[in-house]
């Protein structure tokens, strides 16, 4: 009944929603496709459970006896949301709607920055299309819900064997009524430099295509005039442009007057004159104090006149309390997790900020049960990824030393494992504090923040003080990133790069100041499609059935080898997203059943029964039932 409703929705009718399957898969080969994709699976499968998963192996593996993740129960048919009024209002509309709101609106981020702060981003589809449907059906008062962007897209191709645009497809088939939002690095797109302005267009007109509704644009040095381009293509998509400031540094705190409460609202004035819809307000690292907020909202909310749209971070464990000033002080919309991905390097907690507000004049009208139904579910599915927990076990108020957003704490804090630095950590917090004093104190983000993080690791692996790394008489080889930051790539810093660690970086190589996108010539996207055709061999019998479309041709764009590889491994392994996630990460026991849903309505049941001997060649059997019919396969043994 609830498919039956989303195909009649007019919202859905009016969009020209087929699956990816339809368009791109003859009839005439649908039954030998469907064999091939199921030994594929096996194939994945056998190879797992022999071998083990590269990304779980010696880390924490999920209780025995978890509770398998179930979805919330429907309680209504979707009521009209914010992505209604959008469809028949326009951006506008739904800005003017915001402003004229008492309540305080909520985004839920556990799809996005839940799972990128708190799982290193390792969440996979099958767990998020499950519970969307609850959020259309129980919760159609959120302003918003966060599931794509920032580093979901990377993760997906690269860890997880699934295709980014397949996710954003398929909660947006199961969210007809509230707006989906990403984060979106303006010139950066969702990878780590800039790109020729033709390709950002392509990508904004392809997520808002595939079902993007706010596009939440930020810029890594809070360069208007480097996030343009972006705006612009949103607003022609009639798509709500988020304009967003970075917040960092105190502005309540005299010695760091670089981040003044002026300069914030020079920012948030020229984002409105730039064409902004709503003013993002993203504390990336959470060091807006609740003071501070209270100043900061105000001002904004007086000088700009745009809705504010407010996003923060627990790292400190008093976001909450900033959130409750801001809406003191007049926010228009904040974002927050549900409880089971709230607080540390995530966002605060849902469901207790929806309560503080009840009885208020602000409250949110959120049904606090439909609340707790979600996050028992997500509860659920985080216990399976107890391989990727990777964080912080108290609040920490280092985060106002180091600055670090949430997003890369939990990354930056395992490449520091990887280099054997990890208890060196509160040498690594210092470094990359002093590293951005270097740098001119920038605002840190992705990418900035990455490059802030390459130097802070260089300084500890090197026991090199911020004094060495500075001194000319120092010979020092500098990370890429650096170099590449310095010479202008990224675009430019609130009062330009410092003139003294410059030449040192640069050794006498140019750097620009101007727009990195304006040096840039457009890439000719046809002829890289038949590149890119030619480089997969579509159109060979190995490549059968295979197409190049235009979200195959962003997600290459974006990141051309991450692409490929994906897509390599595809071909072996099949779709494997819809497997369940213990299987994809564990692989099976003997005796497991599962079920693994390839297309609507074609379901595969796979028992392991066992796994054989090894051959003298080194290839495992292992022994399946596949819907009733026993299958042998062979992987190759190389644990
Ligand atoms: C990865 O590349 O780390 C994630 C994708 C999984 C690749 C599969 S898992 C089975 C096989 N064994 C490997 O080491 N890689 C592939
Ligand atoms: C990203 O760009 O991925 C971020 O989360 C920045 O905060
Ligand atoms: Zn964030």
């Amino acid at each position: 009944a609830f498919v039956e409703n989303l195909l009649k929705h007019p919202t859905f009718l009016n969009n020209t929603y087929t699956t990816k399957f339809i368009d791109t898969t003859p009839e005439l080969f649908a039954f030998k496709k469907r064999r091939d994709r199921a030994t594929k699976i096996l194939t994945y499968i056998a190879d797992i459970t022999v071998n083990g998963h590269p990304e779980t192996a010696g880390r924490v593996k999920p209780a025995a006896d978890l509770r398998a993740p179930k979805p919330p129960v429907l309680n209504a048919e979707p009521a009209y949301g914010t992505r209604n009024l959008l469809a028949d209002k326009g951006p506008q509309a739904v800005a003017d709607w915001m402003a004229a709101q008492t309540r305080v609106l909520i985004t839920d981020t556990t799809m996005r920055d839940g799972h990128q702060s708190l799982l290193a981003t390792r969440m996979r589809s099958i767990d998020m299309i499950r519970a969307t449907p609850a959020y259309a059906a129980n919760l159609p008062g959120l302003f918003s819900v966060e599931c794509w962007g920032g580093a979901t897209f990377d993760v997906a191709y690269r860890f997880l064997q699934e295709c980014p645009w397949q996710r954003l497809r398929d909660i947006r088939a199961r969210l007809p009524n509230v707006m989906t939002q990403m984060l979106l690095r303006a010139s950066n797109g969702v990878g780590y430099t800039n790109y020729p302005d033709n390709i950002v267009r392509f990508f904004i007109k392809q997520a808002a295509e595939t079902g993007v509704d706010v596009f939440r644009v930020f810029d890594s040095l809070n360069w208007v005039e480097n996030m343009r381009v972006a705006m612009d293509a949103v607003i022609e998509q009639e798509k709500l442009c988020e304009g967003t400031i970075c917040y960092t540094g105190d502005i309540l705190n005299p010695d760091r007057a670089k981040y003044d409460l002026g300069y914030y609202v020079t920012m948030g004035k020229a984002l409105k004159a730039a064409g902004a819809h709503v003013l993002g307000l993203k504390d990336m690292a959470g060091l807006l104090k609740p003071a501070a907020a209270r100043v900061l909202i105000t001002a904004l909310k007086n000088e700009v006149g745009l809705p504010i749209h407010f996003h923060t971070h627990d790292t400190s464990g008093i976001a909450a309390g900033t959130i409750l000033a801001a809406c003191d002080a007049g926010v228009d919309a904040v974002d927050a997790a549900m409880d089971a991905f709230s607080g540390g390097t995530s966002q605060p907690c849902l469901g207790s900020i929806v309560e503080a507000l009840r009885h208020t004049d602000r409250d949110t009208g959120l049904d606090i049960a439909a609340i707790r139904g979600l996050s028992n579910y997500w509860e659920a599915v985080r216990g399976q990824y107890a391989a990727f927990e990777s964080g912080l076990p108290a609040p920490a108020s280092e985060v106002y030393l180091h600055e670090m957003p949430g997003g890369q704490f939990t990354n930056l804090k395992a490449q520091a494992r990887s280099l054997g630095l990890e208890d060196r950590w509160h040498e690594v917090a210092q470094a990359y504090a002093d590293a951005n004093q270097m740098f001119g104190d920038i605002v840190k983000v992705t990418p900035s923040s990455k490059v802030v993080g390459d130097m802070a690791l260089m300084m500890v692996a090197q026991n090199l003080s911020r004094a060495q790394v500075e001194d000319p008489a120092v010979d020092l080889a500098f990370p890429d990133s650096v170099v590449d930051m310095l010479k202008g790539n990224l675009g430019q810093p609130q009062g330009g790069w410092p003139a003294g660690i410059s030449a040192k970086v640069l050794k006498g190589e140019p750097a620009i100041t101007t727009r990195p996108g304006a040096h840039m010539t457009a890439v000719d996207i046809d002829s890289v499609r038949a590149k890119l055709a030619r480089e997969l061999q579509v159109g060979s019998d190995e490549a059968e059935g295979e197409v190049i479309d235009d979200e195959d041709l962003n997600g290459y764009l974006m990141y051309p080898k991450v692409f490929t590889d994906y897509r390599t491994r595809h071909r072996t392994y099949g779709p494997v997203r819809t497997l369940p996630t213990r299987t994809f990460f564990y692989g099976m026991e003997p005796g497991d059943e599962i079920t693994a849903e390839i297309d609507p309505g074609k379901t595969l049941e796979i028992r392991l029964q066992a796994v054989g001997e090894t051959t003298e060649e080194g290839d495992a059997k292992v022994f399946f039932e596949l819907n009733g019919q026993p299958r042998v396969i062979r992987v190759p043994n190389r644990a």
